[in-house]
């Protein structure tokens, strides 16, 4: 895609105007709540889960119009994650998308309860597209519930927390633990916006078998920029670069995006997620 850049901000704009709309009728309570909420969603983010939700369906049915409630609340569930997981119990991060995470900047009670609140928003969005009545809304929200659930983050969040104590980090087990903690959102992602385009069960699974496959290539890539960010601190925690070496975590980051790339080679209107995949892993 040519003009890939400008595309992809028409997009994070989009996202960002359903999400300030979405954010509106709650302005009535506690300034603070609204503000802590508002600056863990609206301070970057490259919109990667919610691209893919809205892309997913535009490249389906022609329009990511029925997806963006899935893709906002996504958006929500992972700035709610990331608030959380910075919180001094978990990684005790003090910067976020470079500026200070939200318990640096509100306190760690009003952090913890932002994150509360952006988990329940996503819910209440998903919901009132469910109201409407068409069953595949409703699969859609019961995806994104396992994905953030036990079977979800949840659990990948606990198994870092185990992996991190126990140092005895292997490729099988971080594998393991990123199904959860970062793939089973990149794979809701897309599953919920092919699911509300109607698609049927095989291209379902195949399109999260793409998911699948980015969600690794997308971890490895992260280990990559916090090894860049954080220096010495990466090098501690249970991540591919440490386990592989720099060499093989490149090489298998390679892997599973050409693996991503040749699943959706075989759709129609693939040239935005295209771009994006170039975007991502061929810098
Ligand atoms: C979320 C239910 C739930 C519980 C919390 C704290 C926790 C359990 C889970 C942590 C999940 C987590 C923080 C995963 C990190 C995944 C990851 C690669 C984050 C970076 O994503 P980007 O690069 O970030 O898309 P931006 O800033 O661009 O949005």
């Amino acid at each position: 895609m040519n003009n890939f850049s400008t595309e992809y901000q028409i997009r994070i704009n989009t996202v960002d105007q359903y999400m300030k709309k979405a954010l509106e009728p709650y302005s009535d309570c506690e300034a603070v709540l609204i503000d802590s909420m508002n600056y863990s969603v609206f301070n970057g983010g490259k919109r990667i889960r919610s691209i893919l939700c809205m892309e997913t369906a535009r490249m389906l049915s022609g329009s990511a119009e029925k997806a963006m409630p899935f893709a906002a609340a996504i958006e929500f569930i992972h700035a709610f994650s990331l608030v959380h997981d910075d919180l001094p119990c978990m990684d005790n991060a003090d910067l976020r998308r470079g500026m200070p995470s939200c318990h640096k900047k509100y306190g760690e009670a009003i952090a913890l309860l932002a994150g509360d609140a952006l988990l329940n928003t996503a819910f209440e969005l998903m919901t009132e597209e469910c109201k409407k009545g068409n069953i595949a809304t409703i699969e859609a929200m019961a995806s994104v519930g396992r994905a953030c659930g036990v079977h979800g983050m949840i659990n990948g969040q606990i198994r870092d927390i185990e992996l991190m104590a126990s140092k005895e980090a292997t490729e099988e087990k971080l594998i393991r633990l990123i199904e959860h903690k970062t793939m089973a959102l990149m794979m809701t992602s897309v599953e919920c916006g092919a699911l509300v385009s109607g698609a049927d069960k095989n291209t379902v699974a195949d399109l999260v078998d793409f998911a699948y496959n980015l969600g690794i290539a997308f971890q490895i890539r992260d280990d990559f920029e916090d090894e860049a960010e954080d220096g010495e601190d990466a090098q501690n925690s249970p991540n591919f670069i440490n386990t592989l070496g720099r060499e093989l975590a490149r090489a298998r980051m390679s892997a599973y995006a050409r693996k991503a790339k040749d699943i959706i080679s075989g759709y129609a209107g693939n040239e935005f997620i295209l771009g994006l995949l170039e975007f991502l892993f061929d810098k």
